[in-house]
C-alpha cells in the first residue's frame, strides 16, 4: 500500500458527507496513479477524512487496483416499504439510489395516469435525442392530479429528503413530470440531474430525485438506467465530466407502484424501449430551498389554486421562507399570506434552523 505523502486531509462539513468519505478519498493527489475510474474504495493511497470540527471521520485503505471491482458490483439496493430511515439513508449514501418495491397500490398509479389523460394529446414529444424523439412528457402533474398531490409528500420521500438534504435549512419540491418512453426509443445520455445548476461541482448533495413506476419497468421497455455508486465517484472532484455510458448502467426494473429514489449526483438516464408498449413513469425532483426550482411553482401552482391545498403541501411547493432571508415578500411577509390573505402569519426573515 502506498501512503499519501503528505497525508491528504479532506474536510467535510456534515456528518452525512463523512459517510461518503470513500468517494472523497479519490480527491487525493495520488489518485492520479489509479486507473480505476469506478470503484469507491480504490485509491492508491491512504487518506484521512475529517469532519470540519476536527474529529476523524474515517480512514480508507487501498486494496490495490488488481483487487478493485467497479461499480457494476454495487447493486441497486432493494428496500421494503417499511424500511427504516437509517437503512434508506445508508442505501442512498452508498449507492446513490434505491428502489422501494411496491410502495403504493398500482391503482393509485393508474389514477394518476387517468387524471393526466386529457393532457396527453398536448404533451411534448422530445425535440432532441436527450429528451427522446419517441418520448412524451406531460408537465405540471401536481396541479393536474389530485392523486399525485396525495402522495407528493409520501413519508418515504420526506425521510429520504431529510437524510440527503438535511444539511440545508430546508428543502422542497422542485418539479415533476410524467415521462412516457415509447416503442423504438433509444437510450438517453447518462447524466447527473444536478448538472442543470450550471454544472457546479457541489461538494454535497443538492437534489433528491425519483421515479414512480406507473407501468411495470423492465429492461426491455425502457426502465430508468442507473450507475449505482456513481454518486460518490471521485470524478466529481475533477469537475463533473461525463464518464459513464449506458454500458456502465443497470436497469431499475420495478413493478408498478414502486419508487426509484436517487441523488442529484447519480448518473442515470432513460432506457431504450424495445417493446411495442409505452413505459410510463412519474419523475420527481426536490432540491435544497436556496436553489431555484426546476419548474416555476408560483406559475404552475398560483395562490388561488394552492388555497385549496393543505398548508404543508403549499409550503412544500415553495410558499415558505427559507435559509437566512430567502423567500419572503412585501414587508417581510410570509409567502403563505399571499395564499391566505385573511390569516395572520409571522413576519420577518426567520430562518428555519435556530442560531
Ligand atoms: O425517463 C427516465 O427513465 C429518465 C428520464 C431522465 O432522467 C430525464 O429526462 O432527465
Amino acid at each position: 500500500m502506498v501512503a499519501c505523502d503528505p497525508p491528504a486531509i479532506l474536510t467535510v462539513t456534515h456528518p452525512h458527507l463523512a459517510q461518503r468519505a470513500g468517494g472523497l478519498v479519490a480527491n487525493c493527489p495520488a489518485k492520479a496513479a489509479s486507473a480505476c475510474s469506478l470503484c469507491i474504495t480504490h485509491a492508491a493511497t491512504l487518506c484521512a477524512v475529517r469532519l470540519k470540527n476536527g474529529s476523524a471521520a474515517g480512514q480508507f485503505h487501498c486494496a490495490g487496483e488488481a483487487n478493485c471491482d467497479n461499480t457494476a458490483d454495487v447493486e441497486i439496493p432493494r428496500l421494503d416499504p417499511d424500511v427504516t430511515a437509517d437503512r434508506l439513508g445508508d442505501a442512498l449514501t452508498r449507492a446513490g439510489c434505491c428502489v422501494i418495491d411496491e410502495l403504493v397500490d398500482r391503482t393509485l398509479m393508474r389514477d394518476i395516469s387517468d387524471e393526466l389523460d386529457e393532457h396527453r394529446a398536448n404533451a411534448s414529444i422530445g425535440a432532441s435525442s436527450f429528451e427522446g424523439h419517441h418520448t412524451r412528457r406531460i408537465g405540471s402533474p401536481l396541479p393536474r392530479s389530485a392523486t399525485f398531490r396525495s402522495i407528493a409528500m409520501h413519508p418515504i420521500v420526506l425521510t429520504a429528503g431529510d437524510y440527503v438534504l438535511g444539511h440545508a435549512t430546508s428543502w422542497r419540491y422542485s418539479a415533476a413530470e410524467f415521462i412516457e418512453i415509447g416503442p423504438d426509443e433509444t437510450p438517453q445520455r447518462m447524466h447527473r440531474d444536478q448538472w442543470k445548476y450550471d454544472m457546479v461541482d457541489f461538494p454535497f448533495e443538492i437534489e433528491l430525485n425519483g421515479m414512480w413506476a406507473v407501468t411495470d419497468f423492465t429492461e426491455a421497455n425502457g426502465a430508468t438506467r442507473v450507475v449505482p455508486g456513481s454518486n460518490i465517484h471521485g470524478e466529481r472532484a475533477a469537475g463533473n465530466r461525463e464518464t459513464f455510458s449506458i454500458d456502465d448502467s443497470v436497469p431499475a426494473e420495478m413493478a408498478c407502484g414502486s419508487l426509484l429514489l436517487y441523488t442529484g449526483s447519480l448518473y442515470h438516464g432513460g432506457g431504450p424501449n424495445q417493446t411495442e408498449t409505452w413505459r410510463s413513469g412519474l419523475s420527481l425532483q426536490h432540491a435544497v430551498a436556496w436553489l431555484t426550482q426546476s419548474t416555476n411553482q408560483f406559475l404552475e401552482c398560483p395562490p388561488d389554486m394552492v388555497r385549496e391545498w393543505p398548508d404543508e403541501l403549499a409550503r412544500f411547493v415553495g410558499y415558505a421562507k427559507a435559509g437566512n432571508g430567502l423567500g419572503y415578500w412585501g414587508d417581510s411577509e410570509d409567502p403563505l399570506s399571499a395564499v391566505h390573505p385573511n390569516r395572520t402569519f409571522d413576519r420577518g426573515w426567520a430562518t428555519v434552523r435556530p442560531d
